[in-house]
């Protein structure tokens, strides 16, 4: 038995915010049932295609566990299947352009009418004010929400992240929306709104940066990398390289091979409490002792030199074994892995965090698998559906579609082409 066993989903999700909420609800064990436009589908499914005439990975990587029907929901027919559904499922995702559930008829109002214990849960790219009305992709999120101005170096252009934290960060805000207003719909009996907007969930993410916005009142922000380069402070967080966003300094330093691999680099922490064990380790043993290292207050002005002491040693190193030597010493270091790297990473591998999954179309491919292990609930990973390849099966047994009603269904254009193969 899985944790959402028996929850339905109807998932009316597209691109990357909506499906990754969904896909997490899907690897907990819900019933999700994709709704997409006949012959078209989901556009990720024909972005950035690798495969010839197969669905892109852009679309298998965040579409597993799920179903696929194909639905034309402004055609008179169409609207009546997806009534059906919302009346027999539990939860509806979107993240539709606002406005547009409205115009296809289905605002919240319309929805609650059809069944009061729904929960309606969205992402858009902003909350109710003066952008609600926006388009909202990842990167824009990443501007508007606070990650691109405090990311990247003092002096460069603000930066975007490669982590998506505007389009899956905000996913994974969604599903923590949706499952606890399924635990008070357990008391209340009653459905209700969840909505995740891009910015606020990028601006929850960055909210050790808001922290600093309101330290600098007190003064120069002193674990920044740039008070010990005597470089002002201005009005607003600012660009912060890689230093550590926390009260341990740390920086990203060059290991053995670095000339050549772009990803021969460490991650090193100076924590305080393992500071006479760094000492030790990159031959700068007097620096114990001595009043101005011995502190982390004394080294804040200093941090370029340490970390270049520090660097020194590192570069004589592999990341893996800077990575062996530190780790029994408990000094805080982790090597930058690449992609290539983790895909080959066999513990990946065995907890399914990295999985291989097969498909149809395209043959098998790697992809992340759930990222939260439940232990009473193992999320085990299934391909993607191909387009409305359960068409027939959520009319007949979602929806109890059958004889003359269903033929009526099928000739009206609402589900488009039906395809021999998913009718048998
Ligand atoms: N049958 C009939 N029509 C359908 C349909 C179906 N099964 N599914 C979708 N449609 C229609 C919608 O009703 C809408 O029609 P109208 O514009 O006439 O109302 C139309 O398809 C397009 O939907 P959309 O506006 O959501 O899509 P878009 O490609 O124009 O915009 C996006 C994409 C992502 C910018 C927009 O959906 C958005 O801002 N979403 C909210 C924020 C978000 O999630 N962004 C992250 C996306 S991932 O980077």
């Amino acid at each position: 038995m899985k944790a959402l066993e028996g929850v339905k989903i109807l998932d009316f999700t597209h691109v990357q915010s909506g499906p990754t909420c969904t896909q997490l609800l899907a690897w907990f064990g819900a019933d999700v049932i994709k709704v997409e436009r006949p012959g078209v589908g989901d556009a990720t499914r024909k972005q950035l295609v690798d495969v010839e005439g197969a669905d892109s990975l852009y679309f298998t990587m965040l579409n597993h566990n799920k179903r696929s029907i194909t639905l034309n929901t402004k055609n008179e027919t169409g609207k009546e299947v997806l009534e059906r559904l919302v009346k027999e499922c539990d939860v509806l995702v979107e993240n539709f352009a606002p406005g547009a559930l409205d115009r296809m008829g289905f605002g919240w109002e319309r929805i609650q009418e059809l069944n009061p214990r729904m929960i309606m849960a969205s992402v858009k790219g902003f909350g109710p004010g003066p952008y609600e009305d926006c388009k909202v992709y990842e990167n824009v999120a990443q501007c508007a929400g606070g990650a691109a101005s405090t990311t990247g170096f003092l002096g460069n252009l603000p930066m975007v992240t490669g982590a998506q934290i505007g389009d899956s960060g905000t996913g994974l805000h969604l599903a923590l929306g949706i499952v606890t207003a399924l635990f008070q719909r357990e008391k209340s009996g009653k459905g209700q709104r969840v909505l995740a907007a891009m910015q606020d969930g990028v601006l929850n993410l960055c909210r050790v940066k808001l922290r600093d916005q309101q330290r600098l009142k007190a003064g120069p922000l002193k674990e920044y990398s740039q008070y010990g380069e005597d470089i002002p402070f201005g009005d607003a967080t600012p660009r912060a390289g890689n230093d550590s966003g926390g009260g341990q300094p740390g920086r990203i330093l060059k290991c053995k091979g670095w000339q050549s691999d772009p990803d021969a680099y460490t991650y090193f922490i100076t924590q305080a409490a393992v500071w006479p064990k760094i000492c030790d380790v990159i031959g700068k043993p007097e620096w114990k002792d001595d009043p101005d290292y011995a502190t982390p207050p004394a080294r804040l002005p200093r941090l370029n030199e340490v970390f270049d002491a520090i660097e020194e040693w590192t570069k004589t190193k592999t990341k893996f074994e800077v990575m062996d030597i530190c780790n029994p010493l408990d000094i805080p270091v982790g090597p930058i892995l690449s992609m290539q790297e983790l895909a080959q990473e066999a513990s990946l591998r065995e907890t399914g965090t990295i999985v291989e999954v097969d498909h149809p179309e395209r043959g098998p491919y790697l992809s992340v698998g759930c990222p939260i292990k439940l232990s009473e609930s193992p999320a085990d990973v299934k391909r993607s559906p191909l387009l409305g390849e359960h068409t027939e099966e959520i009319l007949t047994e979602v929806l109890g579609y059958a004889g003359e009603e269903l033929d009526r269904v099928r000739s009206s254009g609402a589900i488009g082409e039906v395809k021999q193969e998913a009718a048998e």
